[in-house]
């Protein structure tokens, strides 16, 4: 368990990702769980038909369609907090910028697995994928709204190549499948409470089971190219700024957009 700055900024230079047991309060949880849960039931009525046959995660969560004026300044409180800021402002010290937010749950039909992946994969092939892993990544923050079975990872991997096990089954090469165990994944259980800060770009994988719900923070060092992903209706609308207690890091992103 890590607790200080510069032990979180090793760890996770280190590792890519480091885990704080027990960093929320039951009530910051319960408080928090209230929202997300109002945000996934309308969002489950509104997209049954994909819930049913494949999802495993939402995003916008602190979008206008489904949350109330109030309930979406609670989240970007909540967003913003300083237990969150102390974590972010350790693994990028200079400006970093909100970029959206993502709910995972288990999907409906028990036969889908869960799949081992790096982010990037989806947005570039395999010589940029090279590159991109040495540049500035997206941070994940994931707060379990539950117990649940957590992530696998493997460990380093936001800053070194895959070996040709872990290519082949991520990328589904040579016979392999991404749902195929991998002997250098490190299982890490979640409980409500912890929080886990990864890299979206290393090899990783959550772990469907139990009665998992958990809302991904995703943050960006605002030097890296990441303004275009950002949706506008996930941040704060103008009204609302001065009703979040540390509006900084939707500030970055907004002073991004507006340079854009
Ligand atoms: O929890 C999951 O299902 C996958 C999580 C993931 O891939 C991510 O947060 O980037």
């Amino acid at each position: 368990m890590v607790s200080n700055r510069s032990q979180v900024h090793s760890n996770y230079n280190e590792q890519g990702y480091v885990v704080i047991r027990n960093y929320f309060s039951a009530a910051e949880i319960s408080s928090l769980r209230e929202v997300v849960l109002k945000f996934h039931q309308l969002w489950k009525e509104d997209n049954a038909d994909f819930y049913q046959q494949e999802a495993f995660n939402s995003s916008l969560v602190t979008g206008s369609q489904y949350l109330t004026f109030d309930n979406r300044v609670k989240l970007f409180n909540f967003i913003s907090s300083k237990k969150i800021m102390n974590l972010v402002d350790a693994v990028i010290p200079t400006n970093p910028a909100f970029m959206n937010t993502q709910l995972f749950f288990n999907p409906v039909n028990p036969q889908q697995k869960d799949f081992w992946h790096r982010d990037c994969q989806y947005d570039h092939d395999i010589e940029m994928q090279k590159k991109v892993i040495h540049d500035t990544q997206v941070l994940h923050l994931r707060v379990p709204l539950f117990d649940e079975l957590g992530m696998e990872l493997v460990p380093g991997t936001h800053k070194r190549w895959d070996s040709d096990e872990e290519f082949n089954v991520r990328q589904e090469e040579k016979g392999r499948v991404s749902s195929e165990n991998l002997s250098t994944g490190k299982k890490i259980k979640l409980a409500a409470g912890d929080l886990l800060v990864f890299s979206a770009d290393m090899i990783h994988r959550g772990l469907y089971g139990l009665d998992r719900l958990a809302l991904d923070i995703l943050v960006f060092d605002s030097a890296a190219d990441f303004v275009d992903y950002v949706d506008d209706d996930c941040l704060p609308d103008i009204s609302m700024l001065d009703k979040i207690n540390d509006p900084r890091l939707f500030m970055n992103t907004l002073h991004l957009k507006s340079k854009g």
